[in-house]
Formats: structure tokens, C-alpha cells, sequence
């Protein structure tokens, strides 16, 4: 099967707009309203005022969380100690997060949540933005979009409705405009002094092993693993699953004994979702490899650092969990001699890679998910 590009138009970028909201307005308006902290999760569409906010030039503190159900209760926390929080994440985040929205709402908490609105838009393909809304509606949560710089007061009524009401309240953002951080701003860039391989090296390092294994790609592994991939066939390309590639792995490898399977993760994924780990280890999939692409940061989104990015020994988690075979690389010499050794285990493998970030190496996305899904499941029910 031949893959195509994406076409353009699956995400708007409102962002760049000039009629976008300013990262800096909206930040005044929140310090003029009384706001500590800022809890939140990066990604695209919110980024300029997470950068803003993580430069420390604000009275606002940045809490940012490796998975956006943590959100909730971290400002229930800071709220229940006098202080006056508000949340910030994508809509596929909200979406994700629902039962501790739940918690706000049965505990009357007065939490505003700025939610990047990707699929904004009439007629966008992406269909997150199709459920946001009617979400919002269905469980009560007033809200206004802000998709105007004009519209800025809405933040005030936010903040003021939530104390009113004591339950939440939305604005949503089909982006954040602002000057964009520098590489030096841009907390991420500090965690480049590890010992690291170059991605597509390494990469192509275990594309020369493969034969035929199933490999479902997350992140920016989806852009660079394309690029040398023999086997297209076999690739799947794990866009729109943030964070759940080792467990769409998992599910694949136990329902197809006989066929190896890899997945290479991305690092804030994997640290959005390391229960999978312990999940993996117990029904132990002898044909399963798991690799994360540790490239240290969200590359996709705007090369933001997530809770201790540069610190995580995901190796060693995985042992802790029960996996019985996992490996760290961080020098691509011992990789291309670890590697024979290491895929000729008939267990569970855990593999870390340590990478510098693909930067000008990804390319662009050449598949989505539904349309990999669809033909694998096709390809598999014949096998
Ligand atoms: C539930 C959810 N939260 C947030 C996002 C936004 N988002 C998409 S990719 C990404 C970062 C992925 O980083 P990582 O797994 O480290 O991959 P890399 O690009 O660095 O390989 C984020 C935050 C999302 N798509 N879904």
C-alpha cells in the first residue's frame, strides 16, 4: 500500500493569526485577576502562554503535569490551601481527564480551564473538535471561545462565573499567538547535555534487524520511521493516540503470538501513560519489544520539557514493573552491538533509546491512523 502525505487542513493553525489571542494579554488578565498558579499540560495550540509562563518573568507558577487527569486535583489541592489556580490543556486532554472534571464539579470547585480547541472550525477533518462542545454542554460547563484578541474580557467572566456558580468553567482557545520562545527560553533546551545518538542513526540501526515485524510508530518516530521503513506495509502510524502506542502494541501481540511486534514510543507519551508497563509485564507478551525514542522533550508539539524530562530512567521503571528484559543505549556504538543480542530474546523487551531530537531529520506525516488501522486489520485477518 502506498502512503500519501497528509493533506493539508487536518489542524488549523490559528495560532499564527493575527486575530488570535496574545499569550502576554492573557497572561495580564489572569495575574490582574489574582492567579497563582497555572496547572497544565502543553501542546500546539496553548504553547506560547505555557512558554511565557515557564520563562518565570510571571507571578504565576507553572505546575506542569506529565497527564491531564493529574490537573484537577493538583488545583484542588492549591485551592483548598487558599491559593487560586487555573488549568490548562488540550481538548483531546479534557476529553481524557472527564472523571476528574467530575471531581471539580461534585466538589463544587471553582476551576477555569483554558483548553487549546484543535479541530476548531467548520468543516476541519480532525474530529476532536467535533465533541468538545456538546462535552462542555453535557456535563454543564459553561464556556466562551476565544477566537478573537477582541474577546479577551471573556477571561474575567470565566474566573468571576466559576467563584459564582463554585463549579467550573471553559474558554476555549483555537490558539495562542505571541512570539514564539527562543531555543535558549525554551526549558528543553537545557536537557541537551546528556550523551545522546543521532535519531535517524539509530533508527536506522533497528530498521537493519527488522524483518518482518509489525512497528507502530508515536510522535516523532511517525515522521522519521517512514523515512527508512522497507515494509510499509507493516507500519502503523500511531498519530492521534497520544500516549497509548505500547498498548495498542500489547493488544496486537497478544491477539498475533507469532508475529513480532515493536513500538516505538515517545518519552513524554510513555510518561503520560507508565502504567502500561506494569500492564504489559502481566500478561508478558513474548513477542512484544516496546522502545521508547527518548529524545528528552515533546518535539512534536514545540520541543517543551514535561515533568523531569531529562531525569526519568524509564529502563529501570520498566524493571520495576516486572518486565524481564530492559536496555538503555545511549552511544550507537553499543547499539549496533547490543542490538543482535537484545532482539534475540523470546520475552517481553523493554529498550530505551537516548536520542538527540530528530529536528530537520522528521519528515512529514505519511499516514493516519484509522487509514493504518483499517488495512492492518484487513492484513492480519487474512494471517
Ligand atoms: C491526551 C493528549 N494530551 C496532549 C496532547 C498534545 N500532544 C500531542 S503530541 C504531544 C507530545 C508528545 O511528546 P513525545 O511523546 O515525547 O513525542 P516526541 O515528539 O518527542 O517524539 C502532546 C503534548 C494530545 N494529543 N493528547
Amino acid at each position: 500500500m502506498k502512503r500519501t502525505e497528509i493533506a493539508d487542513g487536518y489542524d488549523n493553525e490559528f495560532y499564527n493569526q493575527p486575530e488570535a489571542p496574545k499569550a502576554l494579554q492573557i497572561l495580564e488578565a489572569l495575574e490582574q485577576a489574582g492567579v497563582t498558579h497555572m496547572v497544565a499540560l502543553a501542546d500546539n495550540w496553548t504553547v506560547r502562554l505555557h512558554e511565557l509562563i515557564a520563562s518565570g518573568k510571571s507571578s504565576i507558577k507553572l505546575v506542569h503535569t506529565c497527564r491531564e487527569g493529574e490537573n484537577v486535583p493538583i488545583a484542588a489541592g492549591l485551592l483548598t490551601a487558599g491559593k487560586k489556580p487555573v488549568l490548562m490543556m488540550q481538548n483531546s486532554g479534557f476529553h481524557e481527564s472527564l472523571d476528574s472534571v467530575r471531581f471539580g464539579i461534585e466538589f463544587g470547585l471553582p476551576l477555569v480551564t483554558l483548553i487549546g480547541y484543535r479541530g476548531w472550525g467548520n468543516g476541519s477533518p480532525n474530529i476532536r473538535g467535533r465533541f468538545t462542545e456538546p462535552t462542555l454542554r453535557a456535563w454543564d460547563i459553561p464556556y466562551e471561545i476565544l477566537d478573537d484578541a477582541k474577546k479577551i474580557s471573556a477571561i474575567g467572566r470565566a474566573l468571576e462565573l466559576a467563584e459564582r456558580r463554585q463549579g467550573p468553567t471553559a474558554l476555549l482557545f483555537p490558539g495562542i499567538g505571541g512570539r514564539p520562545a527562543t531555543k535558549d527560553e525554551n526549558s528543553s533546551a537545557i536537557l541537551a547535555k546528556q550523551a545522546r545518538m543521532d535519531y535517524l542513526e539509530s533508527l536506522r540501526c533497528l530498521a537493519s534487524h527488522r524483518t518482518d515485524q509489525l512497528v507502530i510508530t508515536h510522535e516523532t518516530a511517525d515522521r522519521v520511521w517512514p523515512l527508512i521503513s522497507k515494509q510499509e506495509e507493516l507500519d502503523v502510524v500511531g498519530l492521534g493516540l497520544m500516549s497509548k502506542a505500547g498498548s495498542l502494541g500489547l493488544g496486537i501481540a497478544m491477539a498475533h503470538p507469532d508475529r513480532k511486534v515493536w513500538v516505538l514510543d515517545g518519552d513524554g507519551s510513555l510518561a503520560m501513560n507508565l502504567g502500561c508497563l506494569a500492564t504489559e509485564a502481566d500478561v508478558r507478551p513474548r513477542n512484544l519489544v516496546h522502545f521508547v525514542i527518548q529524545n528528552f522533550e515533546y518535539e512534536i508539539t514545540a520541543k517543551q520539557a514535561f515533568p523531569m524530562a531529562d531525569g526519568i530512567d524509564f529502563a529501570a521503571i520498566a524493571r520495576a514493573c516486572g518486565i524481564p528484559r530492559a536496555f538503555t543505549f545511549d552511544d550507537i556504538g553499543e547499539l549496533k552491538r547490543g542490538l543482535p543480542e537484545v532482539l534475540s530474546g523470546d520475552d517481553l523487551t523493554f529498550v530505551s533509546l537516548k536520542v538527540k531530537p530528530a529536528g530537520k531529520q522528521a519528515g512529514p506525516h505519511r499516514q493516519l491512523m484509522p487509514e493504518g488501522l483499517k488495512y492492518l486489520r484487513t492484513l492480519l485477518a487474512g494471517t
